[in-house]
């Protein structure tokens, strides 16, 4: 197992010990969820996923699209990439605020 991978392990083991508690992560600790891009729409600064249930907003499960708090958010990914993003109410938009590649 290579020290990324177990890194990521000892982190996944960590979350399931809090009993999928808001990861804090960030400086508003928003939960990272896992999704899938479905669909970029760079032009519009928006961004398709098919996302897991999102605590923060009190979503559920759903495939929706959000703006792109940051358009540079969007550059690095493609429909079909697995993520893990922070979601939030920005200027009364839901908008994705971070993104990571989870593959
Ligand atoms: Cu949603």
């Amino acid at each position: 197992m290579s020290a990324r991978k177990y890194a990521i392990a000892a982190i996944a083991l960590g979350m399931a010990a809090l009993g999928g508690a808001a990861f804090a992560d960030d400086a508003k600790s928003l939960p990272m969820i896992n999704g899938e891009v479905t669909k970029v729409d760079s032009a519009g600064g928006k961004v398709t996923i098919k996302h897991e249930p999102i605590t923060n907003l009190d979503m559920g499960a759903m495939t929706m699209a959000f703006k792109a708090n940051d358009p540079a958010l969007l550059k690095d990914v493609k429909p079909g990439d697995k993520i893990m993003f922070t979601a939030d109410t920005v200027n009364g938009q839901i908008s994705v605020t971070k993104i990571e590649k989870a593959n």
